[in-house]
């Protein structure tokens, strides 16, 4: 084994099976690479230690020690880590191996081979912990027990547990352990395979197909964790103030009147709205940056008029671009080699369009030609960007794995296509001026710098309701910050009480908004009646009010890295009870969200993890087990008792849930709600602490006139009568 310093703070580790790089980045994270990594997708620079770090070398072993953390790298590989001497990780090298079987009459019967193609490498890591992140999965929140593949996937069918492939791949995850939690990435964007504890109860073993091991691992408590894994591969930049207020959405509003319609449905049924989406139908025969002027003429003007109205419309642009002579994106794409080519010749596959073609997003060129056409489409008046098909999906087959996306073969682009697609679009939002707002269905580490997601094509049914919540958790403890999935269900047909019952479950999740599939039964809200009527309407007018906190945790999650959406063991880690609690969820340290998930249900259990007030009756519920209400009329949502929550009841007025705890105290966040002026210091931050039953308010930062004049304590429309729980 030979080591060497091949750059300031990276050391060269060669001996006959070890070509690889390693360097720390903290005290709580280092990279462990081989030497011929390509350049990441989403890491772009990070600190490297230079000063401070000792390297000892035994005869197969290298230690590199910085601070309390020590690492001992083996030849042959093993990794252990040491961090105030107390082991914290035990990993060594592992190869999937196909197994001996003949598999060959089991697969004329349709049986799926067993047999593996991720023997490029890997890692076994020893390990009991459950396992959380994993980005948008099937699946419960502890992740042990089931293995996933990383590989964009559009899948219609409805999305069950045993499903190994969603529409985003982030090789990351976390091994939980309340004291020293650990962040494992492989910053590998082919076909990568992760058995959680699956045929190994004792091991997490990740394998890829194809290329390098490039490894990070990060150290410490869950919420640090999660944020340098972001601070390396990127943060949702805050959206705009609209973007938490309810959003319509369906496939599809096919006509300016139709989209009229539903604001007025919205208005007459007392529903709030801010945001309405015009799926492929608004198009000129599916081309992208089209607008059919048959069905939204004017559409500038109009656009105006809807912004004037308060209502914000963001179109879908999909990946697939029609190949048709004559029109502007296909002949300039043409002409300047942008699209995706297989042996040298430009790849069709079909999408909506018919006969399509792929903008080649890993060429930088091609993102800065497809950046213009974004903000020039968002010039029209558009407030957002809808990215969709990006995996990229296509109606005849799979795109052969050496199509060339620009640079890159589709086997090594697939999982980042998406992810430069929209990173071209981000480049757009810059040159139009205009604050980020992007949804994308397609995804890898690092997207949510460019992009928010929505979780693709859920079903109506109940199944889809109880999975939002673990989905929601995991692809937070991913990274990703703001993020939702279709209220009511995309595809089949929701009932009343199932789409009232969403509307509460969703509360907290940043994007709120219902999308439905085509041929589908109407969802929208203002079609319901009785009480599922007045139960979605409770649900958005809370909503509305929720918006300073969710705010304020989204500007957190940008900053720091926090994350807002949290399953309950984020803020309670010492308690066991939690590792695996699926119903429930919070957003930052003081709500709680305990919905109901079953059909016919009007009461449940809940769990408590520290004692917490519900916000209509006021009821306390002390820590431990409750049945709860959550019938549709209740609002299943609970402020945490020693916490302070600032809700917005107007434009001007803010009132605060505080359970009478001395000290309580909250952050709060404000700016103009849209424009980039925030990030030249026109914003506030406050903080706000109960002294005496009054609140003090202590500017942090101090940019801009407040527009909150008043500011009320415990009073809202609802009776807030702190007393003990009956139930
Ligand atoms: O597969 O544009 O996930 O939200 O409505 C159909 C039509 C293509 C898939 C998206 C869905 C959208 C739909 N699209």
């Amino acid at each position: 084994m030979d080591i060497t310093l091949s750059q300031k703070g990276i050391y060269q580790i060669s001996s006959p099976s070890l070509h690889h790089l390693f360097s720390f980045i903290s005290s709580r994270a280092f990279r462990f690479y081989e030497d011929s990594s390509p350049k990441s997708p989403c890491v772009e620079t990070y600190p490297v230690i230079e000063e401070g770090v000792e390297v000892v070398q035994e005869e197969d072993i290298v230690i590199f020690s910085y601070q309390d953390i020590e690492v001992r790298i083996g030849n042959p590989l093993t990794i252990e880590v040491f961090i105030g001497g107390k082991k914290v990780l035990q990993a060594e090298d592992y190869f999937e191996t196909s197994g001996d079987l003949d598999v060959s009459l089991a697969e004329k019967e349709g049986h799926k081979n067993k047999q593996s193609d991720f023997n490029g490498g890997g890692l076994k890591i020893h390990s009991r912990s459950p396992v959380y992140g994993l980005g948008e999965r099937s699946g419960p929140l502890d992740k042990r027990g089931y293995d996933y593949i990383n590989w964009n996937t559009d899948d219609p069918s409805a999305h069950v547990d045993t499903f190994k492939s969603l529409y985003q791949s982030i090789p990351f995850f976390i091994l939980f352990n309340p004291e020293i939690s650990v962040g494992v990435f492989l910053d590998n964007t082919y076909r990568t395979h992760f058995d959680l504890n699956k045929t190994d109860p004792s091991a997490v073993k990740i394998s890829f197909a194809k290329g390098e091991g490039d490894y990070y691992f990060f150290f410490g408590k869950m919420d640090e964790v999660v944020s340098m894994f972001t601070s390396l591969t990127g943060r949702n930049p805050l959206c705009p103030y609209w973007a938490l207020g309810a959003q319509q959405s369906r496939w599809s509003y096919p006509s300016k009147e139709k989209v009229d319609e539903v604001i007025q449905g919205y208005r007459g049924a007392g529903l709030p709205l801010s945001v309405v989406y015009l799926d492929i139908d608004y198009m000129d025969h599916y081309k992208d940056f089209t607008v059919d002027p048959s069905k939204f003429p004017d559409i500038v003007s109009w656009l105006k008029q809807k912004k004037d109205e308060g209502i914000v419309i963001i179109p879908i642009i999909d990946a697939g671009v029609k190949a048709e002579e004559g029109y502007r994106l296909y002949d300039e794409g043409i002409e300047n080699g942008y699209f995706s080519t297989l042996n040298g010749e430009v790849y069709h596959n079909e999408v909506w369009p018919g006969d399509s073609v792929f903008p080649a997003f890993l060429d930088e060129k091609v993102q800065t030609w497809w950046a213009t056409h974004i903000k020039e489409f968002l010039d029209l008046g558009f407030g957002g960007i809808w990215n969709d098909m990006n995996e990229p999906a296509s109606f005849k087959g799979p795109l052969p794995l050496d199509v060339d996306m620009g640079g890159s073969l589709h086997e090594k682009a697939h999982n980042v296509y998406g992810h430069f697609m929209v990173k071209a679009g981000a480049k757009g939002f810059e040159l139009a001026a205009r604050r980020l707002f992007q949804l994308t269905r397609a995804g890898y580490a690092g997207t949510a710098a460019y992009s928010s997601s929505w979780a693709g094509d859920n079903q109506s049914i109940y199944d889809h309701l109880r999975l939002s919540l673990p989905q929601m958790m995991n692809m937070s403890l991913s990274g990703q910050a703001y993020i939702g999935v279709d209220i009511g269900g995309f595809g089949g047909d929701a009932t009343p009480e199932l789409l009232s019952k969403w509307a509460y479950a969703s509360l907290l999740n940043p994007l709120y908004r219902n999308h439905s599939s085509l041929g589908t039964t109407d969802q929208e809200p203002y079609l319901l009646k009785g009480q599922y009527l007045e139960a979605y309407r409770k649900a958005l007018h809370f909503r509305y009010r929720l918006r300073p906190a969710l705010y304020t945790e989204l500007f957190f999650a940008e900053k720091d890295g926090n994350v807002p959406l949290r399953p309950l063991l984020y803020n309670y880690p010492a308690d066991e009870r939690l590792i695996n609690e699926n119903t429930e969820i919070m957003l930052g340290k003081d709500l709680l969200l305990i919905p109901s998930l079953f059909p016919g249900e009007q009461k449940r259990g809940g769990y408590f993890p520290a004692d917490f007030i519900h916000v209509e009756s006021g009821n306390l519920y002390q820590k431990g087990d409750h049945i709860v209400n959550c019938d549709l009329l209740t609002l299943p949502l609970y402020f945490r008792k020693d916490g302070l929550v600032a809700l917005e009841d107007d434009e001007h007025t803010l009132s605060l849930l505080w359970g009478e705890k001395e000290g309580a105290w909250t952050y709060l966040y404000e700016d103009q709600g849209d424009g980039l002026d925030y990030r030249k210091g026109v914003y506030n931050l406050y903080r706000i602490e109960m002294k005496q039953g009054r609140p003090y308010i202590c500017y942090l930062h101090h940019g801009m006139e407040s527009r909150y004049t008043n500011i009320h304590v415990n009073k809202f429309e609802f009776p807030f009568l702190p007393q003990e729980n009956k139930d």
